[in-house]
């Protein structure tokens, strides 16, 4: 069963499309430094920080966590939306309430293989559509687009969703993630064009 996410812009605008954003039917590559080769059996991920119980799973115990799959927009900040993207994954509530997340956290951090990082604020991470994906259109997510397994946020630009990612930090106070360090926002509204700060 496919849950569809594509609806939530009405939470944020009127139109669909973001402002200053145009559609496209392929689905664009954006890396900052290439493809780092990271097959499913050497992935771990990491859940660490103001935690009550830090949480190390491999990709066979991750997939053993409830998955979902969710139809969703995707928009990055250079200014292309791609409609339709199919991801299946584990959402960041269930990854939260596997770990426990402390009274006093505020704010996340989520690190990548590539030394890739970006942040956003708790609340913004506590929803449903916020995925670990690990299959795109019902195929392992292609290594390019971040496999084996990446972060998703269709209610924000997507160099919020890192993809090879590898670390889940909860903080107690903002820490700016590789995009938010060179001027990039923090909360990354696409409706609000939210995209430096
Ligand atoms: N680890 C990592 N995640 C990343 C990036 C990156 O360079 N490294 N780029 C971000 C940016 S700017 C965008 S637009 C999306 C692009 O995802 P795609 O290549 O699947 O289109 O990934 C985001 N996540
Ligand atoms: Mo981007």
């Amino acid at each position: 069963m496919t849950t569809d996410r594509t609806e939530l812009y009405r939470e944020f605008g009127d139109e669909r499309l973001p402002p200053g954003q145009r559609e496209t039917d392929g689905f664009p590559v954006l890396s900052k430094s290439g493809t780092p080769s990271l097959r499913r059996d050497d992935w771990r991920l990491e859940v660490y920080g103001a935690v009550e119980e830090p949480l190390g799973v491999d990709f066979e115990a991750f997939t053993d966590l409830p998955t979902e799959t969710q139809k969703q927009d995707f928009h990055c900040v250079t200014g292309w939306s791609k409609f339709d993207c199919e991801f299946t994954g584990v959402t960041f509530p269930t990854l939260a309430e596997a770990v426990g997340v402390d009274d006093d956290a505020v704010h996340v951090l989520f690190h990548a293989a590539d030394g890739y990082s970006t942040n956003l604020p708790l609340a913004d991470c506590l929803r449903d559509e916020v995925l670990f994906a690990y299959a795109y259109d019902g195929e392992p997510l292609p290594a390019d687009h971040g496999g084996p397994v990446r972060v998703v946020t269709p209610h924000k630009y997507a160099y919020k969703g890192a993809k090879w990612v590898t670390g889940v930090e909860f903080l107690t106070e903002p820490q700016r993630g590789y995009w938010e360090q060179r001027g990039y926002s923090t909360t990354a509204n696409p409706w609000a064009e939210e995209r430096y700060s």
